[in-house]
């Protein structure tokens, strides 16, 4: 079994499209852990809030497969691959963590840098796993969100979530 993080990102039809990630992620990989569900205005472009929220579970799935997954829900909740990644999207899964696994999977990088650059991916990360380490820097996410809150001016507001759970 291998345990992976991904991190969700919607700011078009969001509850729509974050409650569609979670039903296609359970049937998936059964048992999910969730963190809550932060709004977080758009970072790179001008345009509607985001909902992000990070999620865990267990799979003997590989990294590759996984990723394979994720796109795949990503193009079942309509995903435009044609947009700018700096711009309106449905739904946007990234595979954050599998295992310690470092290096490139399917082109991306892994560890996410995502984690290290947006308090709306390493601030849930801490909540649901604060003493797992970082593959790369051996640091703990709560360490390293810390860190991120020393650093930067951090504001994440959780959304009533009870209803965005399938
Ligand atoms: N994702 C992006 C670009 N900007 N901003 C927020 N708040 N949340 C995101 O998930 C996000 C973003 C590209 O993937
Ligand atoms: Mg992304
Ligand atoms: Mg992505």
């Amino acid at each position: 079994m291998s345990r992976v993080w991904v991190s969700a990102g919607s700011n078009l039809q969001r509850e729509r499209h974050i409650r569609g990630a979670l039903a296609a992620l359970r049937a998936n990989y059964g048992a999910l852990q969730v963190s809550p569900v932060y709004e977080t205005p758009a970072v790179g472009f001008a345009g509607d809030p985001f909902y992000n929220l990070v999620i865990g579970f267990s799979t003997e799935q590989t990294a590759e497969q996984v990723q394979a997954t994720l796109r795949a829900i990503e193009d079942a909740q309509g995903r435009d691959r044609t947009a700018p990644k700096f711009g309106p999207r449905t739904l946007d899964l990234d595979l954050l963590i599998f295992d310690d696994r470092v290096g490139e999977v399917a082109g991306k990088p892994l560890p996410h840098p995502d984690i290290l650059q947006y308090p709306f991916v390493l601030g849930p990360l801490a909540e649901l796993a604060p003493a797992e380490r970082h593959p790369v820097l051996g640091q703990s996410y709560a360490e390293l969100w810390r860190q991120m809150q020393l650093r930067e001016a951090v504001e994440l507001h959780p959304v009533e979530f009870a209803s965005l759970l399938p």
